[in-house]
């Protein structure tokens, strides 16, 4: 933590500098590369991923921010939800946790809430840009309490792909992210079907189809084999796009 702090405050040009400190303090050094945390502090010192997503001013949300890929899943389960206003939907909280969750919108609304207003940057070459809030994915990763051997987060969607759910995944970097949210209002207004509700993910640092929408389950796993086609979401499994989608 202490050795994260040190790498932000150096913002993005000191990042090698602030490397270089974390590695020459002991004290620090076990901290940041203790155990479980080796991984995904390394990866941080190397990478700079904590750099943070342009954000930009209310006057600048686009007025038209279009829906794409499934603008309804359409399935009677999801009638069903939304035909109750999704008071009886739960986003399950699973796999390599200490304590699996299933949590309404009033339990996600009762942790602390981020609002961002990003651009987001659709693979087919058009953008928008709008306001979104929810809590931080890692809040709620933390309430759920990861195992040590959790290495990347699945997100399983509502909507049907070939009959097989939409799916997406990031590694921990993205998931503890700061502006990576669980994102219930867009816009300052509740989501609405075509922009994925009740809940959708947001990962500003990576392009539109990682952004899973109509969120059912978030699951912890060591690996992403035996998951879908094993390459980590739908678009990686059945078209070319990359796992890691960074702009
Ligand atoms: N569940 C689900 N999530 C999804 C998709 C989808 O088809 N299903 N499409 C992705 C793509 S390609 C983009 S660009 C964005 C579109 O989000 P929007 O409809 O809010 O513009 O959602 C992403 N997340
Ligand atoms: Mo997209």
């Amino acid at each position: 933590m202490i050795a994260r702090r040190t790498l932000i405050a150096g913002g993005a040009g000191l990042v090698l500098a602030g490397c270089d400190r974390v590695i020459r303090q002991p004290e620090v050094r076990t901290i940041l590369f203790k155990g479980e945390d080796m991984h995904r502090g390394l990866q941080r010192a190397l990478s700079n991923r904590d750099a943070l997503a342009p954000e930009f001013r209310p006057d600048q949300m686009s007025p038209r921010f279009r829906t794409n890929g499934t603008r309804d899943p359409g399935t009677p389960e999801y009638a069903a939800l939304r035909a109750g206003r999704f008071a009886d939907w739960r986003l399950t909280v699973d796999g390599l946790v200490a304590r699996p969750l299933r949590l309404s919108l009033g339990d996600l609304g009762a942790f602390p809430q981020r609002a961002q207003i990003t651009r987001h940057d659709c693979v087919e070459g058009w953008s928008a840009i709008g306001k979104w809030q929810g809590p931080r994915l890692g809040d709620v990763l933390n309430a759920a309490g990861l195992r040590d051997a959790a290495r990347y987060i699945v997100f399983t969607c509502a909507d049907l792909y070939g009959g097989a759910p939409y799916y997406e995944s990031i590694d921990l970097v993205d998931a503890f992210h700061p502006q990576t949210i669980l994102a219930w209002a867009m816009n300052d207004r509740f989501l609405d079907v075509g922009h994925g509700a009740p809940l959708r993910l947001r990962v500003e640092r990576q392009l539109g189809y990682k952004h899973a929408k109509y969120l059912m389950r978030v699951s912890a796993v060591a690996s992403l084999d035996g998951i879908g086609k094993g390459r980590g979401g739908y678009w990686e499994d059945n078209v070319d796009y990359d796992w890691w989608a960074g702009i």
